[in-house]
């Protein structure tokens, strides 16, 4: 059952550009900040000024404790194209660009906002996802996609190497002999190939993703904020070490969370038998 968060308000724009020539549109309602790449002409591709949008948007969404679930999505028919390659042709005589400053700079900050936020996150991939196109949606806590999207590895085509956490995420997710192929032969992977190899959470048909997404995210919203952050924090610390610190963080986590509001909540919940009333806190 989907409860509303108490802090929630709805808002055309969370703090931020409220004109939909925003590159990233944000919308603030129930507790759920939707967040909008938008350059639909350009399929969503990453220019600087939308990567500084989005960081400034997913900064306030840490801040602002109305902020339960974060779902990021696409205008048009794409969610994201990666780079905006507009401005990487490189003239004879030109020197080429530094695209580890482009990673350092905008896409690395990118992926390690999304991976530590302390709140759940939502792709929703509505159409063609490409480059760090993919590997924003991979950073996301969950993510589902339309059975029209496709996942492009495109680095090798354009003769790069996966980034933006593509490289990690890939064998974690596939193994390593689909990732291998996938990364090298610069693969196309449709909705439901990605879910059924364990890539994303789901494929779902066209005409339902906005509904089921949208109600993912408020049950997300409406759950134990505080938690779900320390679950992330978990599952992230259980790619790089062993059991032993795993059991050592679980437990100073549990006991975070044990002194937390929202589990006095749900156990009281539990006896009353009722569904809980998360705050978040
Ligand atoms: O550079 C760094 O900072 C390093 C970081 C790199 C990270 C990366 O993401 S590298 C990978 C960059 N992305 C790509 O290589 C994907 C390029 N795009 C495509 O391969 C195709 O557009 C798609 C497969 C995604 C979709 O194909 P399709 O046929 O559905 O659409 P289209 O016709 O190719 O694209 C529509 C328009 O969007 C088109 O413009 P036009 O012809 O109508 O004026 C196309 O040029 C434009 N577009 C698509 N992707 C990009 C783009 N413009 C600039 N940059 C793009 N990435």
């Amino acid at each position: 059952m989907n409860q509303q968060p108490e802090s929630s308000s709805s808002s055309p724009a969370h703090n931020g550009p409220a004109d939909d020539t925003a590159l990233v549109k944000s919308e603030l309602d129930q507790g759920v900040l939707s967040l909008t790449l938008n350059r639909p002409e350009r399929l969503n591709s990453f220019t600087p000024e939308m990567h500084r949008q989005l960081a400034v948007a997913l900064e306030r969404a840490e801040a602002d404790d109305a902020v339960r679930c974060v779902l990021l999505t696409g205008a048009g028919r794409a969610f994201c194209a990666g780079q905006d390659l507009s401005n990487r042709q490189i003239q004879p005589g030109d020197a080429p660009p530094d695209l580890g400053l482009s990673l350092e700079q905008h896409y690395n900050p990118l992926i390690r906002r999304l991976t530590t936020l302390p709140k759940p996150t939502l792709a929703v991939v509505n159409g063609v996802a490409a480059g760090a196109g993919v590997s924003l949606a991979l950073a996301c806590d969950i993510t589902v996609a339309a059975h029209s999207a496709r996942f492009i590895f495109a680095f090798s085509r354009i003769g790069l190497v996966p980034d933006s956490g593509a490289s990690w995420f890939l064998p974690r997710r596939v193994g390593h002999a689909r990732a291998s192929a996938i990364a090298l032969l610069g693969e196309t992977l449709t909705a439901a190939q990605a879910q059924e190899w364990g890539l994303i959470w789901q494929a779902l048909d066209d005409e339902l993703l906005a509904r089921t997404s949208r109600q993912l995210a408020q049950q997300l919203a409406t759950q134990a904020t505080t938690a779900l952050g320390m679950t992330k924090r978990a599952l992230l610390a259980s790619a790089s070490q062993p059991l032993d610190p795993q059991l050592d963080l679980e437990r100073d986590l549990q006991r975070l969370a044990g002194r937390s509001e929202d589990y006095r909540e749900g156990v009281a919940a539990f006896f009353a038998k009722r569904h809980p009333h998360f705050h978040g806190r």
